[in-house]
C-alpha cells in the first residue's frame, strides 16, 4: 500500500495545474544509511530505494521539440535522486543514461551543455530568483559529463568566468564518479545498431547562499524531511557535432531553469523511517562553521 501511495502522489502532483510557481514535483527519499553509499558510478548501493521514486522518459519532458518519449534504443535513462540528513547532509543522484550515439564533441567545460552531459540546476532555499544575475550565488547551475578532455575537469558550474567558483565541485564538497559501457566507446566510432551505456553518480554539499571565493562565506542547506528544494536535471543528448544537441530530456516541461528554477522543477524531501546520519566523517562539513549552521537553523 505504501507503494502504491507514493506512486498516486507522483501522478497527482506531476499533473499539477502550471499555475504553481514550479512547473513540475517530485518526491526524493532519504537515504537510509549514508555510510553505505559508494560514488563509483556503480548503482549496487541504490537497492534500498522504492522503484516508484525512480525517474524516467515516462515521468520527464524534453524541451528542444524532439519526439518524446523516444525509442529506447536512442536514448533512455533512470534517475535516483536522494537526500541525507546531517552530519552527511548531502544531495545523491544516480543516472544510467543509454545512448546509441556517444556524442561528448566540446573540450572546454564551459560548452559541456552542447555534448551529452548532465545538468543538475539548484536553488537550495527555493527563492527562485535570476542566479545568473546574482552570479550563481543564490542557484547553480552545475554540469557534469563522461570522458573529459584530458586535462580538464569533469564537473563545472556554468555562465560565470572567474573560476573560483569552482570550488564547490571539488572534494569534499561534490564526489562525482562515471562510468562508460563499453569503457573504449569513442564518439562517431560506434558500430551502427549499437548503444553505450554511461552513468553519473554524485554526492554533493548544496548552498543557499553560494560564494564566489569558497565556503567561508558561503552557507550549506541542511536537509530535512517535507523540504522543497528547487532542483531541476536536464540531460543534454547530442549525436552528431553538425546537428549538436538534438534533445534536452529533463525534470521541466519549459526552458529557463538555467537561470531561474521557477521554470525548473522541485524536489520534496521525504523522510525515510529508521535513517541515520552516517557518520559524517569529518569530511563534508569540515570546512563549515557550525555557529553559521546553528544560526541559520535558529532564523
Ligand atoms: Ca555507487
Ligand atoms: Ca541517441
Ligand atoms: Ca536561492
Ligand atoms: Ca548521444
Amino acid at each position: 500500500m505504501k507503494k502504491l501511495g507514493i506512486i498516486f502522489a507522483l501522478g497527482a502532483v506531476l499533473v499539477a495545474s502550471s499555475a504553481d510557481a514550479h512547473q513540475a514535483s517530485y518526491f526524493m527519499p532519504q537515504v537510509p544509511n549514508p555510510d553505505n553509499m559508494v560514488i563509483d558510478g556503480n548503482d549496487d548501493d541504490w537497492g534500498w530505494i522504492d522503484p516508484a521514486f525512480a525517474i524516467n522518459p515516462d515521468s520527464m519532458f524534453e524541451i528542444l521539440g524532439s519526439e518524446w518519449p523516444p525509442a529506447k534504443d536512442d536514448w533512455d535513462c533512470i534517475l535516483y535522486v536522494a537526500w541525507s540528513s546531517s552530519p552527511d547532509n548531502q544531495l545523491y543522484y544516480f543516472a544510467r543514461v543509454t545512448d546509441d550515439s556517444l556524442g561528448l564533441f566540446v573540450e572546454n567545460p564551459q560548452e559541456y551543455w552542447k555534448d551529452d552531459s548532465l545538468e543538475i540546476i539548484v536553488d537550495a532555499d527555493h527563492s527562485s530568483e535570476n542566479f545568473n544575475e546574482t552570479e550563481m550565488t543564490s542557484g547553480q547551475q552545475y554540469g557534469i559529463r563522461v570522458l573529459p578532455a584530458a586535462g580538464q575537469k569533469d564537473t563545472w558550474i556554468f555562465n560565470v568566468p572567474q573560476e573560483s567558483i569552482l570550488w564547490s565541485t571539488e572534494e569534499p564538497f561534490f564526489v562525482y564518479e562515471w562510468t562508460l559501457d563499453p569503457p573504449d566507446a569513442k564518439p562517431l566510432e560506434q558500430p551502427a545498431g549499437s548503444s553505450v551505456t554511461y552513468t553519473y553518480e554524485v554526492k554533493q554539499a548544496i548552498w543557499t547562499f553560494h560564494d564566489k571565493t569558497g565556503p567561508d562565506g558561503s552557507q550549506r542547506h541542511m536537509f530535512g524531511p517535507d523540504q522543497i528544494i528547487g532542483l531541476t536535471f536536464q540531460f543534454d543528448e547530442t549525436e552528431n557535432p553538425e546537428l549538436g544537441r538534438e534533445k534536452q530530456p529533463g525534470t521541466t516541461p519549459v526552458n529557463g531553469a538555467f537561470q531561474d528554477n521557477s521554470n525548473g522543477s522541485d524536489f520534496i524531501s521525504v523522510e525515510t523511517e529508521g535513517a541515520t546520519g552516517g557518520s559524517g566523517g569529518g569530511t563534508a562539513v569540515e570546512a563549515d562553521s557550525w555557529g553559521r549552521i546553528k544560526s541559520y537553523i535558529a532564523q
